[in-house]
């Protein structure tokens, strides 16, 4: 009955055509991470951020889960140990592949959120700065992403579940970012298994005891097809 903990990052949705961070071509290629990304560049220019989330959750409502998201969701359905997949992803695309319960630890696009009362609700494809909130009515809507300086969601329950872990993931991630990047180190230090699943060596790989290298729609499918024993496992890359 081993338990399976999963980080994904944005690598796990590119080929579903959703753009990564820190490509040469990627979101913080094209914006400033502290004019997009942080409370502060909410506070200094509103609409640039909400237009910015906009155009990304209409980016991610018109793409498809692929291979990957698939698979994970099938090691959910037919593993016989708890799998727990955690996101810094702010598509759907796991739910949309069939997963179930993903924890957003940096929020979701579908998300909207009252900076003044706290209440969440379905976000519409297009915000708009000053936008009411359905509970208390102030003009202070915003989309439910945690920027930079924030604290990501669910990080009590991430780290006991990190604990129990007999096997971690990290799929699609640079491993740039704290504290997801050093989630590696807290299930190694708890004992589990861990495999880093890429198209190469993130900032934190070498903390990883096992490496699955290519890309994800080939890779994954491939490590779970091997989990749940339907193929004889290849030698894997401990190097
Ligand atoms: C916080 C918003 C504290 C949503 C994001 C040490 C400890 C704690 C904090 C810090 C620390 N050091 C620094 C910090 C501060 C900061 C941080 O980590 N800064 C970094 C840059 C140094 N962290 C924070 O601010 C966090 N908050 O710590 O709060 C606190 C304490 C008390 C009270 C209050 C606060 C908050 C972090 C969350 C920030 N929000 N995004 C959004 O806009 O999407 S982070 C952003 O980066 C995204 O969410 C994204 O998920 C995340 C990580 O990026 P990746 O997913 O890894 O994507 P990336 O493009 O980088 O890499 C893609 C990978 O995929 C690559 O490896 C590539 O090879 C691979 N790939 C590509 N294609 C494929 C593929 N793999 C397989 N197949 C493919 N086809």
């Amino acid at each position: 009955m081993s338990k399976i903990v999963i980080l994904t990052g944005a690598g796990i949705s590119a080929e579903s055509g959703i753009e990564t961070f820190r490509a040469e071509d990627g979101l913080w290629a094209q914006h400033r991470v502290e004019d997009v990304a942080t409370p502060e560049g909410f506070i200094r220019d509103p609409k640039l951020v909400v237009d910015f989330y906009n155009a990304r959750r209409k980016q991610a409502s018109e793409a498809a889960p692929n291979a990957a998201h698939k698979a994970l969701a099938k090691l959910q359905q037919h593993h016989n140990g708890q799998v727990v997949i955690v996101t810094q992803n702010v598509d759907d695309l796991h739910e949309q592949g069939g997963s179930k319960k993903v924890m957003h630890m940096h929020g979701a696009l579908k998300s909207a959120l009252c900076a003044s009362c706290d209440h969440r609700w379905e976000a519409p494809m297009v915000m708009a700065t000053g936008d009411p909130c359905p509970k208390c009515k102030a003009p202070a809507a915003r989309p439910d992403i945690v920027w930079f300086g924030e604290m990501p969601y669910d990080m009590d329950a991430i780290f006991d579940h990190l604990a129990e872990a007999d096997i971690f993931a990290a799929i699609g991630t640079s491993g740039n970012v704290y504290p997801a990047a050093g989630f590696v180190a807290e299930a190694r230090q708890h004992g589990a298994h861990t495999v880093e699943l890429n198209l190469e060596r993130s900032a934190v790989g070498n903390q990883f005891a096992e490496h699955r290298t290519g890309p994800a729609s080939r890779v994954v499918p491939e490590w779970v097809e091997e989990l749940l024993g339907n193929t004889v496992p290849r030698r894997p890359d401990f190097r």
